[in-house]
């Protein structure tokens, strides 16, 4: 028969008025015996109060926040009677003996064993947890089951504590390739250990507008959040005098408008760039790798993808193989794969593959940036506005068209030197493309 049982705080030593700072269960529940039903924490430590008896639960006395000593009822169980110890009999069981104050603050749980038991040892947190972290004994145990390291796990509850629902959380972001997981990628090493994302009631100050993120929005802001995270980047600025090259571009244009064969594209500066950069990669082939664990992979193709600013958000085309394309056809794909993303209509296809990224913001205007590497790619070029600027040749000032490059590269594969020589290679390229040939 079925009995219910009025589950009692233990002896928790000299501890009273015992702030409750996690519910694990709620009305309805079923339970085995020893499940956590709720946490204390004193100053020292934090307890888990486990059900006696396997059952159902019928109500819960406390609630988050309330102050409980030694006997105060936290909860009625309906045990379930079973041959081996029926409930009666667990409630008589001998109460769990005092938890002993941890010099630190520890997990420990309170454990009402049918045998009277010494001062239990406090339960240390399992290794992979070790750290700053600060969880109960049972979201200790459940990140345990599911072999999360805690260190790892962002946490929401009061006073940076992690709670369930934090690694629950965390499960799904790996699950869904937001999280590096434990075994998979980089490791983060010993962890961030950030503190949770500010909340704030923004309407105390002023009127709000709340929009959701558009889905662009939502994926690239994870892809950037993690490589900004994982990839210690370092960025390198150049300039480049493109006054011939820009010159150039002009009359080809001109030339191409007054043609009987007018094909109403127009050469850009952004397909010189890249043509510079597929060189560029040629002769500095980490350039066109990615890190895979302890492999470095060389491609030996050349992929090269350009940011594209929609309005719904960032996204990066790629154009394939330029190596085997003009300038004139490398620009006719950009405003292809261009108008194709602000149509929203680019694939997957379009979006994979690249060796290497652009960014240019040159048409909108800007001087330097950082960009962030778009991984599992090593580096990216941002490019700015071109601007006239004085320029001494040895003997005056004169005025040349100059345009800043701003190349971010991880360091893992690239060191600055490479780094620099391979800006000064790009940027002698656009200065004078007859270096292409030589
Ligand atoms: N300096 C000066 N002028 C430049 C320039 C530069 N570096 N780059 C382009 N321009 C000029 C072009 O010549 C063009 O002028 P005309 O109309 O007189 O010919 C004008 O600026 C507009 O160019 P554009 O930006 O439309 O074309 P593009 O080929 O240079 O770039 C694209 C195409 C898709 C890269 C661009 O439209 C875009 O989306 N840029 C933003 C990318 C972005 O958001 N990057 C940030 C990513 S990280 O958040």
């Amino acid at each position: 028969m079925n009995q219910s049982i009025e589950v009692k705080v233990p002896d928790i030593g000299d501890f009273s008025a015992v702030p409750v700072i996690e519910i694990c269960v709620k009305v309805g529940d079923t339970v085995a015996a020893e499940d956590s039903l709720i946490t204390l924490e004193s100053d020292k430590a934090t307890m888990d109060v486990p059900s006696p008896a396997a059952g159902v639960v019928k109500e819960i006395r406390v609630g988050l926040g309330d102050r409980v000593s030694e006997g105060t009822v936290i909860a009625i169980i309906e045990a379930v009677a079973t041959a081996s110890a029926a409930p009666a009999e667990v409630e008589k069981a001998a109460p769990a003996a005092p938890v002993a104050p941890a010099a630190a603050s520890v997990a420990v749980t309170i454990a009402p064993k049918a045998a009277p038991q010494p001062i239990p040892a406090p339960v240390a947190p399992p290794a992979a947890t070790l750290g700053n972290t600060h969880a109960s004994p049972s979201v200790r145990l459940f990140a345990r089951e599911l072999g999360v390291d805690l260190s790892r796990v962002p946490a929401t509850g009061p006073k940076g504590r992690i709670v369930k629902e934090d690694v629950t959380q965390f499960v799904k972001g790996v699950m869904s390739g937001a999280v590096a997981g434990a075994a998979g990628g980089a490791s983060l090493g010993g962890g961030l250990d950030l503190l949770p994302w500010p909340k704030v009631d923004f309407e105390k100050f002023g009127p709000v507008d709340v929009q959701p993120l558009s889905r662009i929005k939502k994926i690239s802001g994870q892809n950037l959040a993690r490589n900004w995270v994982m990839v210690p980047a370092v960025t390198y600025h150049e300039d480049a005098d493109i006054t011939e090259l820009e010159a150039f571009r002009v009359a080809l244009n001109k030339e191409n408008e007054k043609s009987s064969e007018k094909t109403g594209s127009k050469v850009t500066m952004l397909a010189f760039i890249i043509k510079a950069c597929e060189l560029a990669l040629k002769k500095f082939p980490e350039f066109n790798s990615s890190l895979d664990g302890d492999n470095l992979v060389l491609k030996k193709y050349f992929h090269i993808a350009f940011a594209a600013d929609t309005p719904n958000g960032l996204v990066v085309p790629v154009v394939k193989n330029v190596d085997q394309k003009s300038v004139s056809q490398i620009a006719v794909e950009c405003g292809e794969l261009a108008k194709k993303a602000r149509d929203g209509k680019l694939g997957p296809a379009d979006m994979t593959g690249a060796c290497f990224t652009i960014s240019s913001v040159g048409g909108i205007g800007g001087t330097y940036f950082s960009p962030i590497v778009n991984a599992p790619e090593v580096a990216i070029l941002g490019v700015s506005k071109s601007v006239m600027k004085p320029v001494w040749n040895g003997q005056e000032f004169v005025l040349r068209l100059i345009l800043p490059l701003s190349l971010s590269a991880d360091h893992r594969v690239i060191d600055g030197a490479l780094a620099t020589r391979f800006n000064v290679h790009v940027a002698q390229l656009l200065a004078d493309m007859r270096r292409a040939l030589v």
